[in-house]
């Protein structure tokens, strides 16, 4: 079964002020990263079904053995849908996890995305790289806790999402390891 199909998105919404994000998620694997009223963080269940996430699909798994090169699995597998003229992900660094020694991992799919990464500091130059689909993104090493985000996406510059989602979009798979090894 699919895995959105098990674990529907779900509308993350801000720590503390309770926005809505402007994008909605799901997670497979072992852990999944939400974001609500009383933080980020990472848990074993679906925070609307209560059920757990399902399996990380082997041929990801696959993936991040194969591009990191660590015989340790990712624990968690988060999927990010981008949908509409105003769906967009602000600058942030991925530092919820307890180990930060491992690469995070991303594959991006569907419409194509303007990235934006910079340096350890939130001020500072930035880069603007444009991600299309079968794009990966490894931030690790002296990258791992660059600030980046996702400016704009480019609606329907790719058809992909269209066939599995309605209203297609842009989806990012970002695989991590909350623990270490
Ligand atoms: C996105 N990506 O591409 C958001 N984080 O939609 C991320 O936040 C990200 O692509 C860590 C590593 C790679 C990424
Ligand atoms: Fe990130």
């Amino acid at each position: 079964m699919p895995v959105i199909a098990k674990a529907p998105f779900f509308k993350p919404r801000m720590p503390r002020t309770n926005q809505p994000w402007s994008i909605i998620m799901t997670n497979a694997g072992s852990l999944g990263w939400v974001s609500d009223v009383n933080g980020y963080r990472y848990q074993a269940a679906h925070p609307e079904t209560g059920e757990t996430w399902p399996p990380l699909p082997n041929i990801l798994q696959a993936a991040w053995t194969d591009l990191t090169g660590l015989d340790v699995p990712a624990e968690c597998c988060l999927i990010n849908l981008y949908q509409g003229q105003r769906a967009k992900m602000g600058l942030h660094q991925d530092r919820d996890e307890i180990d930060k020694s491992f690469p995070v991992l991303s594959f991006s799919l569907g419409d194509s995305a303007r990235f934006r990464v910079g340096g350890k500091t939130r001020k500072g130059p930035t880069q603007s790289v444009k991600l299309n689909s079968g794009d990966v993104v490894i931030l690790q090493g002296e990258s791992r806790l660059s600030f980046h985000g996702i400016d704009r996406i480019m609606p329907d510059s790719s058809q992909l999402i269209g066939d599995y989602i309605e209203g297609g979009g842009r989806i990012n798979l970002t695989l991590r390891r909350v623990n270490p090894a």
